[in-house]
């Protein structure tokens, strides 16, 4: 998959890069729209649960109508700005965690021990991907290991406690995010063995170093889709279980 720019600055409908680029723009705008608006509708208990929800979006959606833009012009992939949209959202996406089981007695230091893990998954992540090409395997098995103690933590350690401690529609609310973490997170490690030269132990799937960025684009777009705001919706639906 060649580098497609139209002099005219449209979307070629087989850049698949640049269309979800695009989709990726306008479902995040729409989303935190309706998160924003509903949040007049949402009762106390649960308002700054929804409203991390839409911020999660609206700041998605400022970072992909900006990457949007940057690989329409150039063709190449704008990593560093999509490392720095995860470095904002995932963290608000442990807050999240924290909201729903503070009721049930969730303390500051889960907060903090899963916004850790997050950092170092992500950061671990870009040095594996950008700085240091030639560990890149090694670089994201740490990055994995940090990751699945996220899934730890979600599915059987503090954060499964309270929220099974929690009222029935938090224990099913937890149970659906552990899923998204589970399976929907597991997109970006794809995404990272496809882009990454020697990403998978070493080897490399994709010859091509720029069709495997290509790759790589679309599948952390579809991702992003999936994870950020169905993630918001079964926050929302929470809110909508408990008023
Ligand atoms: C909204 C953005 C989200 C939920 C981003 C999540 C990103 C990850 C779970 C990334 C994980 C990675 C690994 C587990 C190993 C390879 C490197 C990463 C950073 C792609």
């Amino acid at each position: 998959m060649p580098t497609q720019i139209l002099l005219t600055g449209a979307i070629d409908p087989h850049n698949y890069v640049a269309f979800t680029f695009f989709v990726g723009t306008m479902a995040m705008m729409a989303a935190s729209v309706f998160f924003f608006f509903e949040l007049n509708a949402t009762s106390a208990t649960w308002r700054t649960s929804v409203l991390v929800s839409g911020l999660i979006t609206f700041i998605a959606a400022v970072h992909y109508y900006y990457m949007r833009g940057y690989n329409l012009e150039t063709g190449d992939s704008p990593t560093f700005f999509r490392y720095v949209d995860w470095m904002l959202t995932v963290p608000l996406m442990c807050v999240e965690f924290y909201l729903i089981t503070k009721k049930s007695g969730a303390k500051i230091a889960l907060l903090w021990k899963l916004i850790f893990a997050s950092v170092v998954m992500l950061v671990t992540g870009y040095i594996g991907e950008v700085l240091d090409l030639d560990h890149s395997w090694q670089w994201g098995l740490v990055s994995g290991l940090a990751y699945f103690y996220i899934v730890y933590l979600i599915w059987f350690g503090d954060v499964a406690k309270l929220a099974n401690a929690g009222s029935p529609a938090v224990a099913a609310a937890n149970k659906t995010l552990a899923w998204f973490v589970l399976v929907g997170w597991a997109i970006y490690p794809l995404g990272y063995i496809l882009g990454t030269p020697g990403g998978l132990f070493g080897a490399q799937l994709v010859s091509d170093a720029n069709a495997a960025k290509h790759y790589m684009d679309i599948v952390y777009n579809i991702g992003d889709a999936i994870n950020k705001i169905g993630f918001g919706l079964v926050i929302y639906t929470l809110s909508r279980k408990e008023s």
